[in-house]
């Protein structure tokens, strides 16, 4: 069988040189070509202050759907995950024909295990499934939820999923169109459609709505402080006079509801469904004692007792048309539900000091630290709880903005093996190269990779060297023509965490034509046992050591029996292989061992041990 793939490498270099302005603000993978990440630029003020963990953002260009002309590439936007550095971890833009993807987040209020969640916005025309939808993944990346749209509302919202404690049930915001009579803002002849908004809570398995609140009869249009159309609209969805664009819920089953065009963050009961309060806007049941907000979004409870209640949002203090302040801010507040005064606990700037005017959130770690999205281009900043900010990012690219940007915690071991494509170069019969990239999308964890070659498809694999990781792609160099080559993922301390597939190696399909040269001899794939054998010499020292550790290693299995213990080990002696590969970088050719293969004794680590079959 001959394989093609050794031209995607130039294929793509001419896309990208082709489209450089367009590309260069890209992250591309060889392994993966589809993947076209959008790079971060990053600004540490404090590293050291910097909490672990991982981004989650969801990159978009634009909302409406895209008509199938649209100049982006496939797989640039949806869920993506980056590490603290902006390498990038997961794109699962692809599983999704790259349409747009919301709220992207880890859930820790769950189990101990990982769960990722996001909305994907609803679909094309000529897709199936018109109404988009919530998913919950697993930490293997595969669907754990589909949350469908049951009840009859055309779309699933884009601006909230909050999985609630347990992960049993989920909380959206909600739209539904209304045709109404103006007359509560004194205009009894006027009818046309209102955008009503409000929020419900679903069960997580099945879609089903177990709550809906309607702001229909609890918040009045004369509420509002975004202009009402005069004539109203004759066609839904109508004039958006709250834009919800959050909910929250806490421990006593009340609500907490962010409307972004009352200015307003409301505590709705529960059990009545009646407002209990309201903080902001014309009718604040508080007095704001040392600040005041405008257009906010992400409302969140912190913490709450009988007499205080503390919430954290995004006061955007702007929209896309006005602005009540130069600068937007996140903002942990602190309501006296007794005296009914609302002070700030922390204010934490924007720190280039512009401002959001829509979209952004609010997140408060484990350590104390503040992670806020402030939305366009993917700004996103860490704050220390005094209000230093530590870190900064955002795209190169103008081109995409996220709605909410959080940072989490996550353990990924994806259920798809690693990607691997090996490319065989060479000018003279002396210098060729086997040049192998690999990947393992959303994998965390990776600490280093083994990779294998074979005589031929069916031959044992013979391990050619071990590097550490390299990022979401490692790329590997092997002397000589390797072919049938694998690639194994090993954790920190040795153990194997996934295997790929066995990948031939492309080489030029005429080597001269390729600029080899035409009077050296035509390079074939070496068997990597051949190869090990030529080196014996000068590698039985080092192997002594290997051996004497597996040997050990085996007399322990040998007194405790059991299976699961001796894979245990023969883990253990892998990376003691890995190690020794690891010692004879200085030698220009790597060496070659076996590993063992099935549960038997560990190979003995000698090169002319013959393989098994
Ligand atoms: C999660 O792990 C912690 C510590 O290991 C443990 O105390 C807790 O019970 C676990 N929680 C669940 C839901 O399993
Ligand atoms: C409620 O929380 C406030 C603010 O944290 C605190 O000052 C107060 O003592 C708490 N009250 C009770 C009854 O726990
Ligand atoms: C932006 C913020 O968090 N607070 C500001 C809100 O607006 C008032 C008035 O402009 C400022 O004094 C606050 O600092």
């Amino acid at each position: 069988m001959i394989s093609l793939w050794w031209i995607v490498p130039l294929l793509f270099s001419r896309n990208v040189a082709a489209d450089a302005i367009a590309d260069d603000d890209l992250q591309t993978f060889i392994t993966r070509p589809e993947i076209r990440a959008p790079r971060f630029d990053i600004t540490y003020h404090d590293r050291r202050l910097v909490t672990p963990g991982y981004w989650f953002v969801a990159p978009y260009t634009v909302l409406e759907m895209e008509p199938p002309t649209k100049k982006w590439m496939p797989c640039q936007v949806g869920p993506h995950i980056y590490d603290g550095d902006g390498n990038l971890v997961w794109s699962g833009s692809c599983l999704f024909e790259n349409r747009n993807t919301f709220d992207f987040k880890a859930l820790d209020n769950v189990d101990n295990n990982t769960h990722v969640s996001f909305i994907v916005q609803q679909g094309y025309q000529q897709n199936g499934d018109k109404k988009g939808g919530a998913i919950v993944l697993d930490g293997r990346l595969e669907y754990e939820d589909v949350v469908p749209v049951t009840n009859d509302l055309g779309a699933f919202d884009i601006h909230e999923f909050n999985v609630l404690d347990g992960g049993k049930t989920a909380l959206s915001t909600a739209y539904r169109p209304e045709y109404l009579d103006y007359s509560e803002l004194g205009r009894p002849d006027d009818h046309g459609w209102v955008h009503t908004g409000g929020f419900v809570e679903l069960d997580v398995a099945t879609g089903d709505v177990i709550y809906e609140w309607r702001s229909l009869g609890h918040i009045p249009m004369e509420e509002s402080t975004f202009p009402s159309p005069e004539p109203p609209p004759m066609d839904p969805p109508g004039w958006d006079y709250i834009h919800v664009n959050s909910v929250d819920k806490n421990a006593d089953g009340d609500y907490l509801l962010s409307c972004r065009f009352t200015d307003t963050i409301y505590l709705i009961s529960g059990t009545t469904g009646d407002i209990i309060w309201r903080l902001g806007g014309k009718w604040s049941n508080f007095e704001l004692i040392d600040f005041r907000f405008y257009r906010q979004h992400h409302a969140r409870f912190v913490e709450h007792n009988s007499t205080h209640t503390t919430i954290s949002f995004l006061n955007n203090a702007s929209d896309e048309q006005s602005q009540d302040d130069i600068r937007s801010s996140a903002l942990i507040v602190q309501l006296d539900t007794v005296n009914m005064k609302a002070t700030v606990v922390h204010r934490y700037g924007r720190p280039d000091g512009a401002l959001s005017r829509l979209r952004g959130n609010v997140q408060l770690l484990k350590n104390g630290n503040v992670f806020v999205g402030w939305s366009e281009q993917g700004y996103h900043s860490e704050f220390t709880p005094d209000g230093t900010c530590v870190m900064e990012a955002r795209f190169t690219s103008p081109r995409y903005s996220t709605y909410r940007a959080y940072k989490y915690d996550f353990h990924g071991r994806p259920a798809e093996p690693p990607a691997l494509k090996a490319f065989v170069y060479g000018a003279r019969d002396t210098d060729v190269s086997t040049v192998v990239y690999v990947s393992w999308n959303g994998a965390t964890d990776v600490a280093s990779w083994n990779f294998y070659a074979q005589a031929d498809a069916a031959s044992p694999r013979v391990l050619i060297g071990n590097i550490p990781f390299g990022g979401f792609e490692t790329m590997f160099i092997a002397d000589g023509y390797m072919n049938w080559i694998s690639a194994e993922a090993l954790d920190v301390a040795g153990n194997p965490m996934g295997m790929s597939d066995v990948h031939e190696s492309a080489a030029p399909p005429d080597w001269v034509a390729a600029g080899f040269h035409a009077s050296d001899r035509l390079p074939i794939p070496e068997d990597p046992m051949a190869s090990v054998s030529s080196e014996h010499e000068e590698e039985v020292e080092d192997k002594e050591e290997a051996q004497k550790a597996a040997d050990k290693a085996y007399d322990f299995v040998g007194g405790i029996g059991g299976l699961l213990i001796f894979v245990l080990v023969a883990c253990s002696a892998g990376g003691i292989v890995a190690c020794f590969s690891c010692c004879l970088k200085r030698r220009t050719r790597r060496s070659y061992a076996q590993i063992p293969l099935e549960e038997t004794a560990p190979t003995p680590l000698t090169a002319d041990t013959p393989a098994h079959h």
